[in-house]
């Protein structure tokens, strides 16, 4: 079997998508999600001018062998350009084994470990009301889970706030948006409004919240240990990772669970996290993370330290994302949950998807390989669009992270 072709679809159904198909000589052909938000056009360039006429003639079913090419192979390591587009390339070729085989993904790496994975959903309340009530709508729809995000009293613009009431789409077309941050008055709120979250919903339902890197690691601790009450299945990115002995610090004084990493790109960036067990919770995703070949390297690392994975799932990475990281979730053991923020309806005209979402729980069926398609013809019809995600600074002006 060899690669004959491979090519990049930039499509814009709503937002920017990034789809690497690979063909091959047998007429099977893989799909890669390789969508990195706000830097699409990185990824495509290294793509087309490197990787795509690199992989021509090669056997796809080597996949172990031509993860090393891109990884081992290129002089300049790591960073969420080359990994996206490693990835992206790793999940096109796993797509095609799989329909080569005739079976799903989750088959060919340890098959089912269950049947159906459990999901998160979204609650982004412009104030404490606003928020109760969509976590309320969130409940209804069947979720066991949900990530609770709040306008802050006295900040304009926070993190994880819908600027309508349908979808959070933290990308705008053109330059970044500039938004408004205060620790102190985000550190104030964030007890509170869990204590009356609690309070209206009871105990069974998971909550989750994300700092989204914005704490020092005492501000961290001193978050993790004032919601030690309210049992949160996780705070996520409580601190930036860049600094994985800051976690320990959270550690010492907190027994609310951590998971980090949505920024992450490589093993190389969890190491400290993972053999110290300084977190519970892996988010980075496939594809961001070198695709299925490396995170299955991540995630059975993770599992000797009693880690599991809970992978981000925002709508800034497509449905051939989605659909490996499910298979996945399906196959391994120390799956935890998956993010899961359904597309708008226009996503699904361009791709044609094979999950389904169920009372909390999303499942995919026995469609060979990933088992998603692309419409091309569609996705022409939405040419890309030009848009950054925002920036940050703090109310006296300081740049911070976003
Ligand atoms: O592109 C950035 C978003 O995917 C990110 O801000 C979402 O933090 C996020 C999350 O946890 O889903
Ligand atoms: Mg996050």
């Amino acid at each position: 079997m060899k690669i004959t072709d491979a090519k990049v679809i930039l499509t814009c159904p709503g937002r920017n998508f990034v789809t690497l198909k690979i063909i091959t000589d047998q007429g099977v052909y893989g799909l890669g999600d390789a969508t990195l938000n706000g830097m699409e056009k990185a990824v495509v360039a290294f793509l087309e001018s490197y990787c795509i006429p690199a992989l021509i003639g090669k056997d796809p079913r080597n996949t172990e062998d031509i993860w090393h090419y891109f990884y081992r192979g290129v002089y300049w390591k790591r960073g969420s350009v080359t990994l996206t587009a490693i990835s992206a390339i790793d999940m096109a070729l796993w797509d095609i084994k799989g329909k080569a085989l005739n079976t799903p993904l989750y088959n060919l790496i340890g098959g089912k470990s269950r049947d159906r994975v459990m999901v998160y959903a979204h609650a982004n309340g412009k104030d404490l009301n606003d928020t109760l009530e969509k976590v309320a709508r969130e409940k209804e729809k069947g979720f066991l889970a949900i990530r609770v995000q709040s306008g802050i009293p006295g900040i304009s613009d926070a993190y994880g706030v819908a600027k309508d009431s349908k979808f959070y789409e933290p990308a705008h077309k053109g330059l970044p948006n500039v938004e408004q941050w205060d620790t102190s008055k985000y550190l104030n709120y964030l007890p509170y409004l869990f204590g009356k979250v609690r309070e209206t919903f009871g105990t069974d339902l998971h909550l989750l919240h994300d700092a989204h890197h914005r704490l020092t690691p005492v501000e961290a601790a001193r978050l993790a240990k004032e919601l030690e009450p309210h049992h949160l299945f996780w705070l996520e990115d409580p601190v930036t990772g860049e600094l994985q002995e800051g976690l320990r610090l959270i550690r010492k004084q907190s027994s609310t669970p951590i998971a980090i990493g949505e920024v992450f790109n490589t093993i190389y960036d969890y190491t400290t996290l993972i053999t110290e067990q300084l977190i519970d919770y892996i988010r980075m995703p496939l594809v961001h993370g070198g695709g299925i070949t490396h995170m299955k390297k991540v995630a059975d690392f993770a599992s000797v330290y009693h880690i599991q994975t809970g992978f981000h799932g925002a709508t800034d990475l497509s449905p051939v994302n989605l659909a490996a990281a499910i298979h996945f979730n399906m196959a391994i053991n120390n799956f935890g949950i998956q993010e899961y923020m359904p597309h708008q309806e226009i996503v699904h005209e361009v791709f044609k998807i094979n999950y389904r979402f169920k009372d909390g729980f999303l499942s995919v069926d026995d469609t060979p390989g990933i088992g998603v398609d692309i419409d091309e013809e569609k996705a022409s019809r939405y040419p890309y669009e030009m848009a950054c995600l925002p920036v940050n600074r703090k109310t006296d002006g300081t740049m911070f992270y976003w």
